[in-house]
């Protein structure tokens, strides 16, 4: 039997679960999640290899309005996305009606040159009758090559989504070595899992308002432990006080958090240092916005 591989963006608003999706399909971590909008703010490429297939998911940041040239960048990683792949996941949330955002990427997918997938996702929250409005609703303004329900949370009809998947795409090489299944550096990652705890234990404008940036990795000769350290760069001085927190707790518990999921990912132990600065505005900014990882 011949090779099959392709590229497939996941593209939809910011929230639908596109991050959880990739995550549970490679089976570990790769793309953090949270209830915050704009939490993917890079692509960030999963690479599923079988015996006979190589998928490589491409996750996008949520495609929204921009207000900040860091919302300009997240915009056009995703809409380029759109034009490099073989196929395209046109993700949506089962328990949200079909909104002016949903409305923009049709517009933008009816042109496109490879099969869309529609994938309605987070089907645990909904009734079986809702569901289907849904599917009717959204079939009504597009032609789409394949609709899937999922959960990708609980994992329901996931596998079936990847099968489908498959059976649409052509023969290829094998673009990525077997055990590789991201793209990203691991300092990306390091980094990654630190702005999640961030979005995941503060509120308002601080999660919006973070970048991380990996400063060194490096073994210490004498723990044996790897030592890692990070800054966690905010815009305003309030903010840092929020990071800190009451006599450092707060750093303390992102600190804590992001070093179980870091010693996970790398499989040893972690020593990890952080520190907290501030840069005034850094979202619209260029070269700030390159220092940090947000690169064209
Ligand atoms: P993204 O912005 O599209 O990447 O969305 P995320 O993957 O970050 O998920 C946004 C939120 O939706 C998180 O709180 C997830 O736990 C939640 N979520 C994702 N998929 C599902 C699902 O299938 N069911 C439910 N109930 N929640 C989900
Ligand atoms: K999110
Ligand atoms: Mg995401």
């Amino acid at each position: 039997m011949s090779f099959k591989s392709g590229f497939v963006a996941i593209v939809g608003r910011p929230n639908v679960g596109k991050s959880t999706f990739l995550n549970h399909v490679m089976g570990q971590k790769i793309a953090i999640m949270s209830d915050k909008a704009q939490t993917t703010r890079n692509k960030i490429q999963g690479v599923y290899t079988t015996e006979n297939e190589q998928i490589v998911f491409v996750d996008t940041p949520g495609i929204h309005k921009p207000k900040t040239a860091l919302g300009d960048y997240m915009v056009e990683a995703a809409y380029s996305a759109i034009r490099e792949v073989d196929a395209i996941i046109f993700m949506v949330a089962a328990d949200e009606a079909r909104g002016k955002g949903d409305d923009m990427i049709i517009e933008r997918l009816k042109n496109a040159s490879v099969p869309v997938f529609l994938v309605i996702n987070k089907i645990d929250k909904v009734r079986p009758d809702d569901l289907l409005a849904v599917i009717e609703d959204y079939s009504s303004q597009m032609d789409f090559e394949e609709v899937v329900p999922i959960s990708a949370l609980q994992g329901n009809n996931t596998s079936h989504l990847v099968d489908t998947l498959v059976e649409h795409i052509d023969e290829g090489p094998q673009y990525f070595p077997e055990d590789v299944i991201t793209d990203h550096p691991e300092r990306f990652l390091v980094s990654e899992m630190i702005r999640e705890k961030v979005l995941q234990l503060t509120r308002e404008e601080v999660p919006h308002s973070v970048a991380v940036v990996t400063d060194s990795m490096k073994r210490d000769e004498d723990t044996g432990k790897m030592h890692i350290m990070a800054t966690i760069v905010v815009e305003r001085a309030s903010q840092k006080g929020i990071i800190i927190g009451k006599g450092g707790s707060m750093l303390k518990k992102i600190g804590t958090l992001a070093r179980k999921d870091i010693e996970a990912m790398l499989g040893e132990k972690v020593y990890l240092e952080l520190w907290v600065k501030v840069k005034k505005d850094w979202r619209d900014k260029r070269f700030d916005l390159q220092d940090f990882g947000y690169r064209k």
